[in-house]
């Protein structure tokens, strides 16, 4: 079977997303093959994360995502194989676009931090990649 996946931290970009600013304050909305390429199918968040800790430390075979600091900072190591870069996150109205076949690591989350997440997939188990020397394989065409 080839399970070859085809993506590189290239396509993994950070969108700009719709940030409205009023006297009241800023409200960003993010609607689904508009703001952002895929469907949201799953919303999760990560909080009260421990100092020190980190998130992530798989792939995804299918799954698209993007992540948002809806409070405070964290940093996104991504991965594809052959490259590695880090994309700090510290903005609601940014989210980074993480593509299928991408290794990330989220770390450095500063205090009350929240990463929010939307999927273009429901939560499954098979979908992820998490022996490093098997993603390693998956990128070899
Ligand atoms: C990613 C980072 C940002 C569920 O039951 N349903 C879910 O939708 C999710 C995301 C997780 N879980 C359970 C499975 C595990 O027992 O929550 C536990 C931790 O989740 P996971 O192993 O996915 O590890 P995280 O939270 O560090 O990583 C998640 C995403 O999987 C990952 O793609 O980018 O958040």
């Amino acid at each position: 079977m080839n399970n070859f996946i085809e993506s590189s931290i290239d396509q993994c970009i950070l969108i700009d997303l719709p940030k409205l600013n009023t006297a009241a304050g800023n409200t960003t909305t993010v609607n689904s093959r508009q703001d952002i390429p895929f469907a949201v199918h799953r919303v999760y968040y990560l909080y009260d994360v421990p100092g020190g800790e980190s998130r992530g430390g798989h792939a995804h075979k299918e799954l698209s995502q993007v992540l948002v600091a809806i409070c405070g900072s964290f940093d996104v190591i991504l991965d594809d194989g052959a490259r590695k870069k880090k994309v700090t996150l510290n903005k609601p109205s940014s989210g980074l676009l993480i593509t299928p076949g991408i290794w990330r690591k989220i770390i450095n989350f500063s205090s009350g931090s929240v990463c929010l997440v939307l999927a273009s997939q429901n939560y499954n188990p098979d979908d992820y990649i998490r022996d490093y020397m098997d993603f390693v394989y998956t990128k070899k065409p």
